[in-house]
């Protein structure tokens, strides 16, 4: 027979399975609905191994839900808008879609050849007019139910991309893609209102998230619930935000925001000068310098706000562990009891006042150590006194000062508006047009797609490289038929995967972002994909599904019924695999050398799928062994070796209990196991080839069973071992075997054997043993053999579990 040569058969499948269109999906074909999505790729020229561990694997766990008879969708796409596409054209002086374009498809034939059955008759990528014209509409959509908005503020600046950020591309106040320090620059910018979805967005009783996603998420939106309090100033009424109304007889001065509109206003000629500077100053450092431990900085405006119960004249300061972007930019210091406030006041000599006590506490004294922010009952507070301090009497507290009208219950959010607008090229151009006469228009949906002009100077400059074309720029008005000029911005590419599994369900679809008839097949049953996306992708997108579901496109609450994220394949060495550090493993040269089965295979058995690892270039000869033994297996003839003692039984036990647990590690998405219950039951089935189970029923239903097993996992073998076995159609297209409970479960029981009534030995069988197997095991016995020798059997009697009785005379 012919060895195990992958080259010879991936190629010819992959092929038949194109032309047959195997994977194409009709909603109409039997069998309920399941639409698995994994998150579609930037096409940044390449398929890494990263890219293998995020499809191949979830692909196994689509055909195995196909082969149960679902009716699965499995699509997928390329989110194509960004600044790589930029960046690189700049470089190599192309146009960003010919890049763009050229890598989708180099990067497709790539997807090919992993064998998955990924529906490509759906395809797209998100920089097509046809997909971003819905971007535009939607946009439009947004705006006239006051969704979208534009509005001058301080907002976050790359200043190596040249573009805005949204808060969520900001990571420890480095831009997130490129790890520049973000600035602020005080620019007037569209914003998509997500705000208004909160508290919404704290629900995840419609999608089953992993914890760690759900708490990324829920500390993103950073629910806090306290009051806002007004005190007096020279300035007018200032209104601080706090958590801690119980603390407010505490209060020993004021701190403004180095931004707050009312700093000017409150400065007396005095201070100006330094306060000025320190404004100045903190203008160049990023929130995350500003909220850095150790020393305070600050500076005195010269003005005194009133206390709203004890009448107190308080300092009113300015210093940058204040941010303008939170609650009201102000706060009350309670330097008593916060620690930020008390190395403030520490550091420039400001009153310290306790008004929380800890139970037989003896009072914090003239020169405390630290703050105390612990539980306790509240003192020096008047009226309060004895009340206990933190969460209990949060509310009394609150409704007593409304009564006074110097406060008022308040949650605030750390979620801000999604910054949407982008001063760079290869994005959705915003749809709107500004008139002299008419102010802001959106632009008619006859008149979508806006498209992209080609032939820009994108070089980037800090302003949208849309400005410099003017002819592009130039349009009329569609209220007054004037002469207008278009909006130069284009929209953050996170608008792109915002919606794009709507996009899968009717990719052809004209007359809106996906056919209302399609919407049965929400919502995405499984996603999958990396952690990164916890907040930025995943929220945006549950953001996106609420407004739909409001404006009626959808019932859904939520785009993803179950979310499960992968870990990641890091280099030999355990660090991230990079080209500097020269770790990357490159997926084409490993399917030259085993195929494409061997490295699906390996990177199911890797490491589990949801911790990921470092790569190990010994261990994939493992999985290319394993699959040389499979095909050795079927198609070896004349096995030589020892005979083993391996009964029918047994080969039946070994299927279906292999089968019943690769059933629980599939709905689990435990992938590793899998592989090794693979593995195992390999062995068995080498081992039963020189048995006396060979050729018998039990022998046959497990060669058939093992190849449906093996067609999710390494699809291209299995459907050339279902082929040269002579079966119909396509493993891919046949029934996923079921688990024998009574074959999977074996116990077993030592029962005695008698001969006529008399005990000659004793055989170990299963429980469930059929008589046939109990009698043959019977005989087997050496001791009972020699009784029976030369007699005839009259009678045999066989009480499963307890007696075999063999009446002979
Ligand atoms: C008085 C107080 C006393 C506070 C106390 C805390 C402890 P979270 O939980 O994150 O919502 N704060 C309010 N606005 C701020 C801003 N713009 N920049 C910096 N800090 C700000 O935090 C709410 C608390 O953070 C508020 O409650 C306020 O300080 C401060 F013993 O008010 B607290
Ligand atoms: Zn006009």
């Amino acid at each position: 027979a012919e060895r195990y040569n992958p080259h010879a058969i991936e190629g010819k499948w992959q092929e038949a399975w194109e032309k047959s269109s195997l994977y194409t999906f009709d909603e109409n074909a039997p069998g309920e609905k399941f639409y698995a999505l994994t998150m579609f790729p930037y096409p940044s020229g390449n398929l890494h191994i990263g890219h293998w561990y995020a499809y191949c694997v979830p692909d196994a766990r689509a055909r195995w839900m196909r082969m149960r008879g679902y009716n699965v969708l499995f699509p997928m796409g390329f989110d194509a808008f960004g600044l790589p596409a930029e960046n690189a054209a700049i470089k190599n002086k192309t146009d960003p879609a010919i890049w763009t374009y050229k890598n989708i498809e180099y990067m497709t034939r790539q997807f090919k050849r992993m064998g998955t059955m990924l529906d490509w008759s759906r395809s797209f990528a998100t920089s097509d007019p046809e997909y971003y014209r819905w971007n535009q509409w939607f946009f439009i959509e947004f705006y006239k139910r006051g969704l979208a908005y534009k509005k001058g503020g301080f907002v976050n600046w790359c200043p190596k991309d040249q573009t805005v950020l949204a808060n969520e591309q900001v990571v420890d106040g480095a831009c997130e893609r490129c790890g520049t320090p973000v600035e602020k620059r005080n620019l007037s910018q569209w914003y998509l209102k997500i705000t208004d979805y909160a508290e919404e967005l704290l629900d995840f009783t419609h999608t089953d998230m992993p914890e760690k996603v759900r708490l990324m998420q829920t500390n993103w939106i950073g629910k806090s619930v306290g009051a806002e309090v007004t005190f007096e100033t020279p300035a007018g009424p200032e209104t601080v935000f706090t958590t801690r109304p119980d603390t407010l007889l505490g209060a020993t001065f004021l701190v403004l925001a180095p931004e707050h509109a009312k700093v000017a206003e409150l400065t007396t000629t005095e201070q100006r000068a330094e306060v000025e500077a320190y404004v100045a100053a903190a203008g160049r450092k990023t929130d995350v310098e500003r909220q850095q431990e150790g020393e305070k900085t600050g500076v005195f405006t010269g003005s005194f706000a009133t206390h709203p119960i004890s009448g107190h004249q308080l300092p009113i300061w300015i210093a940058d562990y204040v941010l303008i972007s939170y609650g009201t930019g102000s706060i009350m210091a309670v330097p008593a009891h916060d620690e930020r406030d008390f190395a403030f006041a520490r550091q420039f000599g400001l009153p310290i006042q306790e008004v929380i006590r800890p139970e037989g506490g003896e009072g914090m004294g003239e020169h405390p150590e630290a703050a105390y922010s612990g539980e306790g009952l509240i003192v020096n507070s008047g009226e309060f006194d004895g009340m206990p301090g933190g969460k209990a009497s949060i509310a009394e507290i609150i409704a007593r000062l409304e009564e006074r009208g110097v406060a008022r219950a308040k949650t605030t959010y750390r979620l801000r508006d999604w910054l949407f607008a982008r001063q760079r090229y290869w994005g959705t151009p915003i749809p709107f047009v500004h008139c002299e006469k008419c102010g802001m228009q959106p632009v008619p949906e006859d008149q979508l797609p806006v498209r992209l002009p080609g032939n820009v100077e994108f070089t980037p400059t800090g302003q949208s490289p849309l400005k410099l074309d003017e002819q592009w720029k130039r349009t009329t008005c569609p209220n007054c038929g004037g002469e207008a000029e278009r909006d130069t911005d284009t929209m953050d590419t996170f608008v792109d995967s915002s919606w794009y599994m709507y996009r899968y369900l009717s990719p052809d679809y004209h007359e809106g972002p996906f056919d209302p008839q399609k919407a049965g097949l929400l919502p995405v049953d499984l996603y999958t994909g990396g952690i990164e996306h916890a907040i930025l992708h995943l929220l945006y997108s549950r953001f996106w599904t609420k407004v739909m579901r409001d404006m009626g496109l959808t019932t859904q609450h939520e785009p993803f019924a179950r979310l499960r994220n992968q870990g990641v394949i890091l280099g030999e060495d355990g660090e991230k695999m990079s080209k500097s550090r020269g770790n990357v493993v490159d997926p084409d040269d490993l399917v030259r050398e085993y195929g494409a089965d061997t490295v699906r295979a390996f990177l199911m058995f890797i490491a589990p799928w949801e911790l990921g690892g470092p790569w190990d270039s010994r261990g994939v000869s493992g999985p290319s062994k394993w699959l040389s033994r499979v095909w050795n297996l079927y198609f070896e003839e004349g096995v030589s070796g020892p005979q083993e003692a391996v009964s029918e039984a047994d080969v039946r036990h070994a299927v279906h209990s292999a089968l019943k647990r690769v059933d629980g590690d599939f709905e689990r998405m435990s992938f590793n196991t899998i592989i090794s219950t693979l593995m195992e039951l390999t062995n068995t089935l080498v081992k039963a080839k020189r048995s006396p189970a060979f050729g018998t029923p039990g022998w046959n239903e497990a060669l058939d069973v093992f190849n449906r097993m093996l067609a999710p996992v390494v699809p291209h073998i299995a459907e050339e071992i279902w082929h040269q076995r002579g079966q119909e159609g396509s493993v891919h297209t046949a029934a996923w075997p079921q688990v024998d409970e009574g074959a999977a479960v074996r116990d077993t029981v030592t029962i005695g054997v008698q001969v006529s009534g008399r005990v000659r030995g004793e055989v170990t069988i299963s429980k469930a043993a059929p008589q046939d197997e109990a009698l043959s095991a019977a005989r087997a016995n050496a001791e009972v053999a020699k009784h029976l020798d030369g007699k005839q059997v009259v009678k045999e009697i066989y009480v499963p579990g307890r007696i075999i009785n063999i009446v002979v005379k």
